[in-house]
C-alpha cells in the first residue's frame, strides 16, 4: 500500500522509540513509511523529503528527534502536511532542550507537540490516525476498536505485583 504517515526520526538510534508510531499505525491499518533524516546531518535529504511528501501521496508527517531537536520544525517550515513532533528521551539526550525545541514553535508553522518518548510516539501514531479517520471509515472503526480493546484489558481489582 501507499504509504500515508511518514515516521521521520533525526538518527537511527531514535528508532527504538519511534518504532511505537510505526506498530501503532499498523494496529490501525494504516500503511506508513520510517525514515532516517537529520536537520543537522542530513539537511538535503529533509528538503527532499518535504518537497515530495504530499505528491507521493504522504497526508500526516511524525518526527521525531532529541538533543537540539530541530527536526519536526524544519519539516514544519517546507511542507503544510500537519506535522506531529515526538520529543526523545535517552542516555545521553537532555530531554527538556528537545521539548521546548518542539514545543515553543513560532506563530505560523505549527508543530503538534506530543509527549516524551514512548507515549508521545504511541499517541502521535493514534493521533495521525486520527486525522486519517475523518476521511477514512476503515481507520475510524480501527481506532474505536483499539479504544474497546485498550478499556477491556483494565483490570477493575488491582493485580499484585509478581
Ligand atoms: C538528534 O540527536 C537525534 O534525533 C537523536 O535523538 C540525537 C542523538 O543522535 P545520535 O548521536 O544518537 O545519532 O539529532
Amino acid at each position: 500500500a501507499v504509504p500515508v504517515v511518514g515516521i521521520i526520526m533525526g538518527s537511527n538510534s531514535d528508532w527504538p522509540i519511534m518504532k511505537h508510531a510505526c506498530d501503532t499505525l499498523d494496529t490501525l491499518g494504516v500503511a506508513n513509511e520510517a525514515k532516517v533524516m537529520s536537520a543537522h546531518r542530513t539537511p538535503e535529504r529533509v528538503e527532499e523529503y518535504c518537497k515530495t511528501a504530499k505528491a507521493r501521496g504522504i497526508k500526516v508527517i511524525i518526527a521525531g528527534a532529541g538533543m537540539s531537536a530541530a527536526l519536526p520544525g524544519v519539516i514544519a517550515a517546507q511542507t503544510t502536511l500537519p506535522v506531529l513532533g515526538v520529543p526523545m528521551e535517552n542516555a545521553k539526550v537532555a530531554s527538556l532542550d528537545g521539548i521546548l525545541s518542539i514545543l515553543q514553535m513560532p506563530a505560523g508553522i505549527p508543530v503538534g507537540a506530543l509527549a516524551v518518548g514512548r507515549a508521545g510516539a504511541i499517541n502521535a501514531g493514534l493521533l495521525a490516525g486520527a486525522i486519517l479517520a475523518l476521511s477514512d471509515e476503515a481507520v475510524s472503526q480501527a481506532i474505536d476498536k483499539f479504544r474497546a480493546d485498550q478499556a477491556a484489558a483494565v483490570p477493575i481489582d488491582p493485580i499484585d505485583p509478581v
